[in-house]
């Protein structure tokens, strides 16, 4: 069996740096916390941390804004802290890895600021254009096109200094580079370097679909309208008015994903020890979203893409067939050789035991687990924690404030899967030593936290533990696989390789038991031993 390199079969673990560990009492989580708790990672199996934006920024999106690329953010630390927190997690033996953001830079960046007032090597730093001619000759501007913002609104936002308008695929305060500008991909090679040299183990890269809007040289110089969608009960300018043919997806930017694959290679090469990797984020179809693996032309891309399919195409009345669909899907169409990962849940999107029900828990964390690949885990993950309630009043995510009002806020919120991580049954979970917190915490920490579930019997988090132990054997890190459906309610994942045991997970996926015939699992015998199971009744008979 071939060796592994450290991240083709990790257990990597996102940290929402905000709200993991406070470790001053602000009711804001930071650096300090997070090396505090570093021993938490170690107990439950994790080999790899990534962290959301800990970089300098006004926080109109709590960090995906940066406004200094190149410094920590004060409330979360120093660059001290930064570099304290890289030497213990390593002594540790664990990875660290940050997150790159590369489609905008807050409308605070050195970089925006001197743009706006045409510094000429900073001019063409972000998307420029001219207002369209105005037919009516009415004092009313015109943007240069139709495109809309993810966050709500038109994507293109005037600046009186500058006199025109620039691109913001989200935020009004993140304005989006200009990737046409070789100065600018140049500027992202040397974020890169800083962070590589300060021994960071990669990036995970946010909201690459973004990165390249259409060319107006290919328009005769003007920004074309993405085509309408044809859901007219949206109102203009609503997210799913217009189809994001020109802003979204588009084929150049694979290209960048590429060279920036070419360049951490060649710093692997050059520095010798661990390999650092590249781990793409982006919403696309499973066409567009295999193209960050590499291409048929031999380019390579990102280590893997963020594998969504359990966030974006499975809930809770998704049926074992849906599930063996989802999860065969992407083992299809993966380029070969590629390594697979999987997704449950992340800052942007709701709990996995809201999204899908609170019982099923344990059997998610165990298929994220024995499949073959990556296991991704966010915060909370581990101990079932659930969205959080946070009100109206309390809301902070930019995307409910712009998009939401009291009644429908929380069809947008992501605040919910945000709240502080649960510690112990404390005030304030222990996520705090202060009285306050940046968002509310859940009101159901006294039943989910880690502390009780260290010390119960059977706990979301002892499996897990057990998940992170058992996936070790090489069967599991090796393996081949097998994955059917047995009935509607349930399918099994045998994961087996020549002269090692053989691992078989049941999973019933439904709110009621299910009878199987066992003799239609493949390598399972009566001999078999349960090692792992979230339910007390589950037989083996006959
Ligand atoms: O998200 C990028 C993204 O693809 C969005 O569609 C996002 O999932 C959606 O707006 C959620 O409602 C990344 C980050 O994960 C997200 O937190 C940031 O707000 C966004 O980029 C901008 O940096």
């Amino acid at each position: 069996v071939k060796p592994l390199d450290w991240w083709e079969h990790c257990v990597l673990y996102q940290i929402y740096p905000r709200s993991f560990k406070d470790s001053d009492g602000d009711g804001i989580g930071d650096l300090q916390g997070i090396i505090s708790e570093l021993e938490h990672f170690v107990n439950a199996g994790v080999d790899a941390i990534w962290m959301s934006p800990i970089f300098e920024s006004p926080m109109v999106d709590f960090g995906y804004d940066i406004s200094n690329f190149y410094e920590i953010h004060y409330e979360y630390g120093t660059m001290e802290d930064f570099e304290e927190l890289l030497e213990k997690a390593h002594e540790l033996g664990l990875k660290v890895l940050l997150d790159f953001v590369p489609n905008h830079a807050s409308n605070e960046s050195e970089y925006f600021i001197k743009s706006e007032a045409r510094d000429p090597f900073y001019e063409d730093f972000f998307v420029w254009a001219d207002p369209l001619p105005n037919p009516d000759n009415s004092s009313v501007r015109r943007p240069p096109s139709n495109w809309v913002s993810q966050f709500g609104g038109s994507a293109w936002e005037w600046s009186e200094i500058r006199q025109q308008y620039y691109l913001h695929q989200f935020a009004i305060q993140q304005a989006d580079f200009n990737f046409r500008n070789p100065a600018v991909q140049e500027e992202m090679f040397n974020i890169m370097k800083f962070w590589l040299d300060k021994g960071a183990d990669g990036f995970r890269l946010d909201a690459l679909p973004y990165m390249i809007e259409a060319d107006p040289a290919d328009h005769n110089g003007t920004y074309p309208d993405d085509p309408l969608s044809g859901i007219i009960h949206f109102e203009p300018h609503q997210l799913g008015y217009t189809i994001p043919l020109y802003t979204k997806d588009l084929i150049e930017l694979y290209d960048i994903v590429y060279e920036w694959r070419e360049y951490i290679d060649n710093y692997n090469k050059k520095n010798g020890n661990d390999t650092r990797v590249l781990f793409s984020e982006g919403y696309a179809n499973v066409t567009m979203t295999m193209l960050y693996y590499g291409n048929e032309e031999g380019a390579i891309g990102a280590h893997f893409p963020f594998n969504f399919d359990f966030i974006t195409d499975l809930s809770a009345g998704s049926n074992a067939r849906d599930f063996v669909y989802i999860i065969l899907r992407w083992l299809t169409y993966m380029p070969h050789g590629g390594v697979p990962n999987w997704v449950f849940g992340n800052h942007d999107n709701n709990r996995m035991p809201t999204r899908f029900r609170h019982d099923m828990v344990d059997g998610l964390n165990s298929i994220n687990m024995l499949l073959p690949g990556v296991a991704v885990t966010y915060q909370g993950e581990e101990i079932g924690m659930r969205d959080g309630y946070v009100s109206w009043e309390d809301t902070v995510d930019v995307e409910a404030c712009n998009r939401g009002d009291p009644d429908t806020y929380h069809l947008y919120s992501r605040d919910p899967a945000r709240t502080p991580y649960h510690w112990d049954d404390s005030n304030m979970a222990g996520f705090t030593t202060g009285n306050r917190t940046w968002l509310p915490v859940a009101d159901d920490y006294k039943e989910i936290n880690l502390a009780k579930q260290m010390k119960d019997a059977r706990s979301h988090f002892k499996n897990y533990q057990a998940l992170t132990t058992l996936r070790k054997e090489k069967t599991l890190s090796h393996g081949e696989y097998d994955i059917r459906a047995l009935s509607d309610r349930t399918f099994y994942l045998v994961r087996y390789l020549r002269t090692h045991d053989t691992y078989v997970l049941l999973f019933n996926v439904s709110e009621g038991p299910d009878t199987i015939d066992l003799g239609r699992v493949p390598h399972l015998t009566l001999t078999a031993t349960v090692m792992v199971s979230s339910i007390h009744s589950a037989r083996l008979a006959g």
